[in-house]
């Protein structure tokens, strides 16, 4: 397996350097292998999907927690089964209260109320938690310069001032962060208002029911069923893949419904792996309604039959299955698309001969390509609900941006020398290339060598709006949804976007906040393995 997998990162390398300057046409000829894979499409009927997802509850495995009271969190490695009758170390995140124990909870806090959290490090190294979208001093955003030891604690203490949505948690520690986030440390953070509580009222929406939390993430098992992660020198330029795909900590997973609307918050959670969501019943796609992406609801929702999730970004959706009949099924996937890894005509990689021998052989056996059609979560319907409500025309109000009055401050992704770089550097802990006043609403073009692969970029402590992309692969024309050139999971308030090769993105910051003194926060590539090789930067907003 390990054989299987070097040989086809190695031809993905060689294969676009031999390319050259024709790099995309070696990620088209890489797509049309990918859809050729075992898994693509693979079966879908009910034996294939032998394991009930696990839904979110009141305790245990992604069980829900209202926060109230101060808690501890206690990082530590536990034995889990991923794989049924394999249990094996993953890291989790523990907290005991009342007498009850959550393993990865589900956080479910309101607007304006305060967090107060432990992070008890029982790792054997360092690490450090990041509220991933939350609006926080750097302190709280914990920058890896607060990264804290094996056997010591870390404070947390934050209003949470977001407007509600799907927020979540992972590591940040230097370096460190893509095998801490891999081996199992992440969980959501669900953040409700009156706005958000008035649409649960009127979909008749329960979480961990009928609005459903659906974490996606990509792993590598070996024999054992335990997880493996070991980039070679490939995967750390093009991030790390697995070939088994969980929702929820589910291999092949199904999930019993009713005829009526259900909301599904999708996190892609994986490493590296992109995802372009659509469902389908009897392989025809079926319309589904974006309602909601990082940063909370949009202002209507939103109907498509496809969307990109890049690693960091949330999806929040309601699907209707009223037209559907007890004993159909519906699809939750991945489409086939071209994951362009372009990066490999500009890497300056020497040519292996030896290795295009197997270029035509395509996909190997057990491996799931990138870009690869993945049958995610069969959704089987097996009851009639009497379901009469309406999705709202309207679901909230989005502020305008504000314009800017500065002119566009420039952010270029390319690699070098392996090293994925942004504004040709990477990462130094105590360089702060970027200064920004405290208070000053910034355009920031972001802009994607041709010779790359996408990068999904996050901005800490400070959500954004995405004003518009050019320069769009071909790819991208059946999900845009306005002028702008923006897709569906652009729209709203975003902390991560998925910048393609070739693109500029323009983005909206408002970097007003009540934190007193410089904040540092962070911008970088979210695909995670990118991250610690370093693309990524210093922010300094002053005070
Ligand atoms: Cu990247």
């Amino acid at each position: 397996m390990k054989m299987i997998d070097f040989n086809r990162r190695k031809f993905l390398i060689t294969g676009a350097a031999v390319l050259g300057a024709a790099g995309v046409v070696a990620g088209v000829g890489w797509w049309y292998r990918a859809r050729r894979a075992p898994h693509a499409g693979m079966e879908t009927g009910a034996a294939a999907f032998p394991n009930a997802l696990r839904l979110p509850g009141t305790s245990g495995v992604l069980g829900v927690m209202d926060v109230a009271a101060p808690f501890t969190m206690l990082a530590k490695p536990v034995q889990h089964a991923i794989l049924e009758g394999k249990p094996a170390p993953v890291l989790a995140y523990q907290v005991e209260q009342d007498g009850k124990t959550w393993v990865n909870p589900v956080f479910r806090v309101r607007t304006g109320a305060t967090l107060q959290a432990k992070l008890s490090n029982a790792l054997d190294e360092n690490t450090i938690i990041h509220w991933h979208g939350l609006k926080v001093d750097a302190r709280n955003d914990a920058h890896p310069l607060y990264e804290i030891g094996a056997g010591t604690a870390y404070d947390y203490q934050f209003p949470v001032p977001n407007r509600a949505g799907t927020y979540w948690y992972h590591p940040h520690p230097d370096k460190l962060t893509s095998k801490q986030a891999y081996l199992g440390l992440a969980g959501f953070f669900i953040v409700e208002d009156d706005e958000e509580l008035a649409l649960q009222k009127a979909l008749d929406l329960k979480l961990g029911a009928t609005d459903i939390p659906l974490v996606i993430q990509d792993k590598k098992f070996d024999e054992q069923g335990r997880l493996l992660y070991a980039p070679n020198e490939e995967e750390k330029v093009n991030g790390y893949i697995g070939d088994t795909v969980l929702v929820n900590l589910t291999p092949r997973p199904h999930f019993n419904a009713a005829t009526r609307i259900y909301r599904f918050r999708i996190l892609n959670g994986s490493n590296a792996r992109i995802y372009r969501l659509g469902f389908a019943q009897g392989g025809r796609p079926l319309e589904y309604q974006v309602i909601g992406t990082d940063g909370g609801l949009l202002d209507r929702p939103y109907p498509v039959k496809e969307a990109f999730l890049a690693p960091g970004e949330r999806l929040d959706v309601l699907l209707d299955l009223r037209a559907a009949a007890v004993g159909d099924a519906v699809m939750l996937q991945s489409l086939a698309f071209d994951p362009m890894h372009a990066e490999g005509s500009m890497a300056g990689m020497a040519m292996d001969h030896g290795a295009m021998g197997g270029m035509d052989h395509g996909a190997q056996p057990g491996m799931l390509a990138d870009g690869a059609a993945i049958d995610l979560l069969r959704i089987n319907v097996a009851s009639k609900a009497a379901y009469e409500p309406r999705v709202p025309p309207k679901l909230s109000t989005l502020a305008p941006v504000k314009s800017a009055v500065a002119k566009a401050r420039e952010f270029v992704l390319d690699l070098k020398d392996r090293r994925w770089r942004i504004n040709g550097e990477v990462f130094e802990m105590n360089k702060t290339p970027v200064t920004v006043q405290r208070g000053v609403n910034e355009i920031w073009e972001v802009r994607n060598d041709k010779a790359s692969m996408p990068h999904p970029m996050h901005l800490h402590g400070v959500p954004f709006r995405v004003l518009g992309r050019s320069g769009s692969p071909q790819q991208l024309k059946s999900v845009i949804v306005n002028e702008q050139g923006l897709t569906a999971t652009d729209l709203g308030w975003k902390d991560t976007v998925l910048v393609w090769p070739g693109e500029t993105v323009r983005l909206a910051v408002d970097f007003s906040h009540p934190y007193p003194g410089d904040q540092i926060y962070l911008f970088h590539c979210h695909n995670l393995e990118h991250e610690d090789q370093g693309m990524m930067i210093n922010i300094k907003v002053q005070a």
